[in-house]
């Protein structure tokens, strides 16, 4: 996997014209730096849990595990307003919960799904938002500014776009943050969106999460040249660089991209570079170890994201060793975990969404057509 220096300072050194002396992540206090780790154990737990439920046979469907990449998810959203609005696709199903998560966990009115939501969309229940429809991200909700994933992959960044428009003609400054693979970058409908949000001079920022493969197609196969980032080249438009498994880097091109939209600067691409830890879905984890060379695999988990981060509270002093090394599920399979690898906090909220989910009843069958024809007063 490469690592390369965040894109960050030279973009808003270009721009500004001389080099930036304070990075976004040099404002956050102790207390953010320390919510910043929860919502990773939080991340990395509701992946560990759901395949743990699976393998005892509670739950149906596949599962598209975002384990590895929790940095991105997390970085990306930490920064943004209540009122800006995103678009996950499969591999980002924690970002459905960790919308606006820092108006409080527990906070009925803030604006992303709650825990109990989006696990009874897992379990298929008629409280989730899909009503049994899907165990997964085909999702959304337009009061809590989250357009509904789709499975065309990049299907998302025109309806992105076209949100960033009517912002930009009601002079509204906020953003929309739209989630792709890497591999959905070669989608035509890719160019068509950014394209126009280029033009238009758009806040949409398009995170590309380049975990190196798209199913079983190697990122070389997707993309002609070494960074995805430099596509942005051929909109004019910034195209940085994250370290996908630093949350701070994450957060600072993120900041740096929206803050830049909010000003009417337009649109930018991040390309995030990280590496898918299992197969596309649960259902590949054996093909996957096929097609997939094992020191490739290691290469690729060899910076966890929660060891990354907590090296540096360590460094800096947030964190004491003592208390780093008390939750651990870094570098673990979901097998390996048991709750004790993670704060009561977080084992505790997702006990909540598992347990409204598991007592949440099944649609009526009568259900059955329902949001497939035009209905009344719609
Ligand atoms: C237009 C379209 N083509 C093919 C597919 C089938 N498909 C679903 S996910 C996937 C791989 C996506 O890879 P990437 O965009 O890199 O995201 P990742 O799964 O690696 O996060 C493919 C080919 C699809 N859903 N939509
Ligand atoms: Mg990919």
């Amino acid at each position: 996997m490469k690592t390369e220096r965040s894109a960050t300072a030279s973009h808003a050194e270009k721009e500004s014209g001389e080099p930036h002396q304070t990075r976004p992540r040099d404002l956050l206090q102790n207390a953010d730096l320390l919510e910043l780790l929860d919502q990773l154990y939080l991340a990395r737990y509701f992946d560990v849990r759901l395949i743990k439920e699976k393998r005892r046979g509670r739950l149906r469907g596949t599962l598209y595990s975002s384990h590895n990449q929790e940095a991105i998810l997390v970085g990306t959203l930490f920064g943004l307003r209540p009122d800006d609005w995103i678009s996950p696709v499969h591999r980002d199903m924690p970002a459905f919960f960790l919308k606006d998560i820092r108006a409080g966990w527990d906070n009925p009115s803030r604006m992303g799904m709650s825990i109990g939501e989006v696990c009874a969309q897992v379990w298929g229940k008629a409280t989730a938002p899909g009503r049994a429809r899907d165990n997964w991200s085909h999702i959304g909700d337009s009061s809590k500014g989250i357009i509904c994933s789709t499975s065309m992959l990049a299907g998302t960044i025109p309806v992105a776009a076209g949100i960033a428009y009517d912002f930009k003609l009601r002079n509204q400054d906020s953003v929309v943050l739209t989630y792709n693979g890497e591999g959905s970058t070669a989608q035509g409908v890719f160019h068509e969106a950014i394209n126009f949000a280029a033009i238009h001079k758009l806040p949409v920022i398009t995170i590309v999460e380049n975990n190196q493969w798209a199913y079983g197609t190697p990122v070389e196969l997707e993309c002609p040249t070494k960074d995805v980032a430099d596509r942005a080249k051929g909109y004019d438009i910034p195209g940085l660089i994250a370290d996908g498994q630093d949350v701070l880097d994450v957060y600072d091109n993120t900041m740096w991209a929206v803050e830049r939209a909010r000003a009417g600067k337009g649109p930018s691409i991040i390309e995030c570079k990280t590496f898918r830890a299992y197969g596309h879905g649960d259902h590949d984890d054996d093909r996957a170890a096929k097609y997939r060379p094992e020191d490739e695999v290691g290469e690729g988990r060899r910076r966890d994201p929660l060891a990354v981060f907590k090296q540096e509270l360590v460094k800096r002093g947030v964190l004491s060793q003592d208390d780093a090394s008390k939750y651990s599920p870094e570098f673990k399979n979901a097998a390996e975990t048991t709750d004790e690898d993670f704060p009561a906090r977080v084992v505790e909220y997702m006990k909540q969404g598992v347990e409204f989910a598991i007592s949440s009843p099944l649609p009526d069958a009568s259900e059955g057509t329902m949001w497939v024809f035009a209905e009344e007063n719609r």
